[in-house]
């Protein structure tokens, strides 16, 4: 199926005349009693490594709940899982890296991925949805700093003490180490590209723990190379960080298609300081989904006034819809953008 109108490519590229389009993080997700029961036949890895579960997997959202785009259902840690590094998951705790980064002696051991051979399952998966799909496939990969914490710290973190020691008492390694993730990042999402994907998100969900000037040298600076890479190839790319409130100036001089917020900030006012050539994406808190139908109707509302008849806005939470949540809240959510201020 060829999409040959979407609300979401025409936000995107900051030329929608109609309602905003909506898709939510996560969406694909343990909230859906849909994905429990795929879910509950195989591991989480079987279902990014098989395209024909990947695929079904995906198309989910767009089926029961008819969102205006969709995002491949993968992992950011595929990466550093085709590095060696051992992922798992584990009930209650999430990812784990069996061999994750100790010292910088272990960056030796690092492979140069050959993203097209080692992450060929994605472009499977990206070929073999496309023809089925009637919205838009956003493609995504984590940004350096994100993969590079988790590699570092072999699962979620609390304070991200071990990332931030090794960065702050030898910053030469970790920047060989963000170099690597870099080279990387930049083959696999131009992959998504080659196999069909309409626009690209980089998930750098760590930022926010990083001071101003720790933000720019390490994280900043490395989205700037990979958004560099993917405009010469004209691949649409939107950025999300936690810490986007804060960091929202910096991103806006990036060669960026789009920009996620995260819910700290007013997104009317940070459309006053970003061009009018950069879409917005987001930024609802998405604890609201934890509240009464007509509380998340209303605090929609709110939002769809402030970013009314803006031609580059998408309707997004400022993170992830949780496991917890129920999916009357999501549909109350998506029923409401879609049909508008009224
Ligand atoms: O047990 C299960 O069933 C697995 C749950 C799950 C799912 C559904 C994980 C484990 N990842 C995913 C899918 C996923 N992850 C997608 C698919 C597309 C979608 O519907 O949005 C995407 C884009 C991601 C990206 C991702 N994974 C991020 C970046 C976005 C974010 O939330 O900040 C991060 C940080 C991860 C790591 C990860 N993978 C899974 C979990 C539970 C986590 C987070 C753990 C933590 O909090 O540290």
């Amino acid at each position: 199926m060829t999409v040959t109108h979407s609300p979401f490519l025409d936000a995107l590229h900051c030329r929608n005349r109609g309602r905003p389009p909506i898709w939510i993080m996560r969406q694909a997700g343990r909230y859906l009693p849909e994905y429990q029961k795929i879910r509950s036949k195989y591991s989480f890895l079987k279902m990014c490594h098989t395209p024909e579960i990947a695929a079904e997997v995906t198309r989910l959202p767009i089926d029961l709940l008819g969102v205006d785009a969709a995002i491949l259902f993968s992992d950011i840690l595929v990466i550093p899982e085709a590095m060696g590094l051992g992922l798992r998951f584990e009930e209650g705790i999430g990812p784990i890296f069996d061999h994750p980064l100790n010292t910088p002696k272990d960056l030796k051991g690092l492979p140069q991925l050959d993203v097209k051979d080692a992450l060929h399952y994605v472009a499977n998966t990206i070929r073999l949805l496309l023809p089925t799909l009637d919205v838009p496939l956003i493609g995504f990969s984590g940004a350096p700093f994100t993969l590079a914490s988790y590699m570092i710290e072999g699962q979620s973190s609390r304070d991200w003490k071990k990332t931030k020691q090794w960065m702050l008492r030898d910053p030469e390694t970790f920047h060989q180490l963000l170099e690597h993730l870099t080279t990387a990042i930049i083959g696999y999402l131009k992959m998504q590209a080659e196999a069909g994907v309409a626009a690209v998100q980089l998930f750098d969900s760590w930022a926010n723990v990083l001071g101003y000037p720790q933000f720019q040298e390490f994280s900043l600076r490395y989205l700037q190379k990979i958004t560099d890479a993917l405009s010469e190839s004209e691949i649409p790319a939107i950025v999300f960080c936690r810490g986007s409130s804060s960091f929202y100036p910096d991103l806006a001089q990036l060669l960026v298609q789009g920009i996620s917020l995260d819910w700290n900030c007013d997104l009317s006012q940070v459309r006053q300081q970003v061009p009018p050539s950069i879409a917005l994406q987001g930024n609802l808190d998405p604890d609201i989904l934890y509240a009464p139908l007509p509380v998340i109707e209303r605090e929609v509302k709110l939002l769809l006034k402030k970013m009314k008849n803006d031609p580059g806005y998408i309707f997004n939470l400022g993170h992830g819809v949780k496991p917890d949540m129920s999916v009357e809240a999501v549909k109350c959510l998506i029923k409401t953008v879609q049909n508008g201020l009224s």
